[in-house]
């Protein structure tokens, strides 16, 4: 039975994936019906404020001329139990007369926090929670973090050479690494709802800092741009391409210099611009910005550092901020995985212990 459970969660994580970026600051949630051995409906989350996978793999099974009755539902989170956009899907459950219900992981929003299991279970179906539940975290660790703290989810971002140079001294940085890098950054701007970048990063680059991936949402692009000299530039007639799409937030000491051009705020101070993000009801944030990271390193979630093949022997320094003197002392990261790309490499970690 447990291997088959496991089966059919796998699936479930599957199509939760296929929510990533629309469902945002929502989880990603999945749902596969099955009866007598046959998956009968799946669903997954596709839009924020729509219908629960658990009510779109129901429709399916439905549709496809299925009795859900005395089916077992494999849900990638525990199902809600409160009227929110959506109707409770707990109660939904129960009405349709599920035998069972499998669940991966609780839902850490307050709101819920195992009130839709407990629910369930009086009604008397059978529900079992825990299956695949590392996987389940991990695809939501945003969502986890965003729900609980209203702290939005802080991922830095680094292109590196092998001696660890994020520019050449004269801040030039294209390029570090190659295409298929390129392409795992457009994937990780489609995991996260904001960008953030330094005002030196986009007077120098010009970047777009939008997703080019089909399938992508528009990003919100914050800038910290402390003496407002992005709209100095705009002033003197200078254009920037990140104002093609999306929505643009600057932290700046002048707001009053923006008038006009995007929203402003007069925050410079890296855990209040986190708060005032998380308050905008932006759940995660890609740090790209290398110059910007140290500032941001004691609020980071997770790190992605992409290796190019290139030495630069002198140049930029990511986190020069930290001036460890005993090895002893330094940072520690807890690394989960190591990606080949192309001449690249991608390391992924956790801020470690210590
Ligand atoms: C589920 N299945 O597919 C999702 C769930 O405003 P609402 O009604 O969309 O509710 C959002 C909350 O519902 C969200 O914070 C999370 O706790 C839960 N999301 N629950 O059973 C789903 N997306
Ligand atoms: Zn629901």
């Amino acid at each position: 039975m447990m291997q088959e459970d496991e089966r059919f969660m796998w699936l479930a994580l599957e199509l939760a994936r296929k929510g990533e970026g629309w469902v945002s600051p929502n989880p990603m949630v999945g749902a596969v019906i099955v009866k007598d051995g046959k998956i009968i409906g799946v669903g997954w989350h596709q839009r924020f404020g729509e219908k629960h996978a658990e009510v779109v793999a129901i429709e399916d099974a439905k549709q496809k001329g299925h009795d859900v009755r005395g089916a077992t539902m494999y849900v990638t989170l525990e199902p809600c139990s409160y009227w929110g956009k959506q109707p409770p899907c707990a109660d939904r459950i129960i009405e349709e007369g599920f035998k069972r219900v499998v669940v991966a992981m609780e839902d850490p929003n307050p709101l819920v926090a195992g009130r839709g299991i407990e629910k369930m279970t009086k009604a008397g179906v059978e529900v079992e929670v825990g299956v695949l539940e590392e996987k389940a975290r991990k695809l939501n660790e945003i969502f986890i973090k965003y729900i609980t703290t209203k702290m939005p989810f802080v991922s830095i971002k680094l292109a590196l050479t092998l001696d660890g140079f994020i520019a050449t001294e004269n801040f030039s940085s294209q390029w570090i690494t190659g295409e298929k890098a390129r392409l795992k950054v457009q994937e990780l701007r489609r995991r996260h709802m904001a960008i953030m970048v330094g005002s030196g990063t986009v007077l120098a680059d010009d970047p777009r800092l939008n997703c080019r991936l089909e399938n992508c949402p528009e990003k919100v692009k914050v800038i910290l741009d402390r003496s407002a000299r992005v709209a100095e530039a705009i002033k003197a007639g200078k254009r920037f391409k990140l104002f093609e799409d999306g929505r643009v937030i600057f932290f700046t000491e002048r707001p009053e210099l923006f008038e006009g051009i995007a929203e402003a705020y007069r925050i410079t101070e890296p855990e209040e611009i986190l708060r005032k993000l998380g308050e905008l009801g932006i759940d995660s944030v890609l740090i790209e910005g290398g110059r910007i990271a140290c500032e941001f390193l004691a609020f980071a979630d997770k790190f992605y550092l992409f290796y190019g093949p290139k030495l630069f022997g002198n140049g930029i320094k990511p986190f020069e901020c930290l001036k460890v003197e005993s090895p002893n002392d330094a940072p520690m990261l807890e690394i989960e995985s190591l990606e080949r790309l192309g001449e690249s490499f991608l390391v992924t970690a956790y801020p470690g212990d210590g």
